[in-house]
């Protein structure tokens, strides 16, 4: 079965202390996650050594950076680095959140610098990918989000692809409290599947694991989790309260 992944994103959320103590709780919920089930903790790079020491001894759980630069290292004050990242032994990364594509002018391409070099340096890239809401209301969402997928993930080799875990975001439910339907969610993830199908074979498109992003509650994950090519969620919200990141995590099919 395909990794099922609950990805929390803490965004630039909690101090130190309150983070430490999210995970405090949460791991102490002692969730025993199945071999194919991971849980992931996308918080802010500060925090990053402190997650990873917390998560060390658990089975399947994980912690990502939420970023990194499209260099490999230089004069790029305030950046941090893919290699870096790997030097205090992150394996997971955040790219492209549409936070990051709107505040900081992130396009396909760079997405793809950055992506080279996640996998270089041995961290899975999770790539976010997501239309608008005037993409949606036009009905173009399909070839949007294909676009995106092509010109950031598409010179990748089938081994490379495999690497990669995608998250499916479409902006106007982001934070807003709008979920899509887990119809819709459904649609756009079989569509994703299709799409890397055609490009690199079945067998590899039903090897990648697609997230859903966008107002993952406890109240709505089991649903949104049960469509067959949905396989978890990056949570934002949601993930930094406790009882309910637990509730998200045991939706996990
Ligand atoms: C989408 C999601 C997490 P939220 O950005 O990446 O945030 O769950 O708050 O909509």
């Amino acid at each position: 079965m395909r990794k099922q992944i609950a990805a929390a994103n803490w965004k630039m959320n909690c101090t130190y202390q309150q983070g430490e103590q999210l995970l405090d709780e949460i791991l102490s919920a002692n969730i025993a996650l199945k071999g194919h089930q991971l849980t992931i903790f996308a918080v802010p790079f500060p925090y990053l050594i402190m997650a990873k020491s917390e998560t060390e001894e658990e089975n399947n759980y994980f912690v990502a950076a939420q970023n990194c630069y499209n260099k490999k290292s230089g004069a790029y004050t305030g950046e941090v680095s893919a290699e870096m990242l790997q030097s205090i032994g992150i394996q997971y990364c955040v790219l492209g959140h549409s936070e990051r594509r709107e505040y900081f002018q992130e396009s396909n391409k760079m997405l793809a610098e950055k992506l080279d070099l996640c996998l270089q340096y041995d961290i899975t890239p999770i790539f976010c990918c997501g239309e608008p809401l005037n993409i949606r209301e036009a009905g173009t969402q399909n070839s949007y989000v294909e676009v995106q997928l092509q010109e950031s993930l598409f010179h990748l080799s089938e081994s490379a692809i495999k690497r990669i875990v995608i998250a499916y975001e479409p902006i106007w439910a982001i934070g807003t409290g709008k979920t899509a339907t887990s119809d819709q969610a459904q649609e756009m993830h079989a569509y994703l599947r299709s799409v890397l199908a055609k490009k690199y074979g079945a067998e590899t498109a039903n090897a990648i694991s697609i997230l859903y992003g966008g107002s993952v509650k406890a109240n709505n994950a089991k649903e949104l989790f049960s469509q067959p090519d949905v396989d978890g969620g990056l949570v934002g919200g949601a993930s930094l309260n406790a009882a309910e990141f637990i509730t998200i995590i045991s939706s996990l099919k």
